[in-house]
């Protein structure tokens, strides 16, 4: 017998399709998890959107108010998939309501935010999560686990690459539906938030806590009209950022974010140098892991590259998927973090990230923003 979990989805664009599919598609893939998620309703404030959103992709019901939602007993668990400076409110809302979350990443706007929303879960006592997707892209689980089995050895260098080339027109308005991630009153801040917090979720998964930060931001384009306004505003966002860390173990670490580097669509790359061992992943070609092993024999020493699709449980969820050979995508990402908080709360073992774990990553996110302020090394809070 399958338990219910009855969700309520708080928005409709990107990431609440990506979100969807993966409650659609979970039970067909994991039919050995106990609990199937049930789209009891979506929310947003637009009706008609919100309508359309709900027909198209199966939620039994509609609500324009997320207070609404949460008053409701037929929902278990609430999937945030809104703009960054309405998270804060709706999660303790949420968690006060006794509703489990489901936030989309960054989890706040800040750290201080980022804390009253681990306090409010954590009193309350309800499953949490933040949606960091790339972990559970089985070549980056394939790397924590060999990482996690020393087979690189001391851990020397991390780097990593996220670049984008979507904001580059100065046409581009700022805030609204789709471009809120360009208006810091709504986003927070800019690459730092939207795409480096993903290279340091995944590093601080991979590697372990970051110590302390130096780093530059710019913003090329310094004003662009406000879709709200009419106006031109100043941009408050950073369109590009890099930053040098040192991790707790000794390593170095290197990032760079942009969204000006023209070419260049969602290259989210890392790359990993250990004493025996390196390794490389690039979002591109997402189902293949780079390695190189200096213990290999000298004359079949080089870069392999690993087609993770195997099913026979060395490769990371592809028991779930089709037949060796054949790979899996972005979605699957997302089907993979479902079917992890639903296992979850089946053994009492939080999903990670939590909150508190993506509070670290806010952390550094916020020690790299006031690095780039002050031109100082900064410790991480
Ligand atoms: C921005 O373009 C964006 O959609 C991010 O918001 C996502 O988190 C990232 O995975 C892809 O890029």
């Amino acid at each position: 017998m399958t338990k219910p979990l009855n969700l309520g989805m708080i928005g409709y664009g990107f990431m609440g399709r990506a979100h969807t599919n993966g409650y659609k598609r979970v039970g067909d893939f994991f039919p050995e998890l106990e609990y199937r998620p049930v789209l009891k309703a979506a929310c947003a404030r637009n009706q008609e959107k919100v309508q359309a959103f709900a027909d198209q992709w199966g939620y039994e019901s509609i609500e324009t108010d997320w207070r609404e939602l949460l008053k409701r007993d037929d929902i278990d668990a609430v999937d945030i998939c809104v703009p960054n400076n309405l998270h804060k409110e709706i999660a303790i809302a949420a968690a006060e309501a006794g509703k489990m979350i489901l936030c989309e990443k960054p989890l706040a706007m800040d750290t201080a935010e980022g804390e009253e929303m681990c306090q409010a879960v954590e009193k309350a006592g309800v499953a949490n999560t933040v949606w960091y997707n790339y972990r559970r892209v089985p070549a980056v689980t394939l790397a924590k686990n060999l990482i996690d089995e020393g087979k690189l050895g001391r851990i020397f260098h991390y780097r990593a690459n996220f670049l984008q080339d979507w904001t580059i027109s100065e046409d581009l308005p700022q805030g609204g539906a789709a471009l809120w991630r360009l208006d810091a009153a709504a986003a927070g801040s800019g690459v730092t938030g939207d795409l480096l917090a993903h290279c340091i979720d995944t590093a601080i998964w991979l590697n372990g806590k970051v110590d302390n930060v130096t780093a530059m931001t710019e913003t090329f384009i310094k004003e662009r009209v406000h879709t709200e306004t009419g106006e031109k505003q100043q941009v408050g966002i950073d369109d590009a950022c890099a930053f040098l860390c040192r991790f707790n173990n000794g390593s170095l670490g290197l990032f760079e974010s942009t969204r000006y580097a023209r070419g260049h669509k969602a290259l989210y790359t890392f790359e990993i140098n250990g004493e025996h061992a390196s390794i490389k992943w690039d979002l591109h070609d997402l189902h293949r892991l780079e390695y190189f092993d200096h213990r290999d024999e000298g004359k079949l020493r080089g870069w392999r590259s690993i087609h993770v699709t195997d099913n026979g449980g060395e490769h990371p969820y592809m028991d779930k998927w089709w037949v060796p050979g054949l790979q899996i995508g972005y979605e699957h990402s997302f089907v993979h973090h479902v079917a992890d908080f639903l296992k979850s709360l089946e053994t009492g073992t939080p999903c990670g990230p939590t909150f508190r774990d993506a509070l670290e990553t806010q952390k550094i996110c916020d020690a790299v923003l006031g690095s780039a302020k002050t031109g100082a090394w900064q410790e991480v809070g």
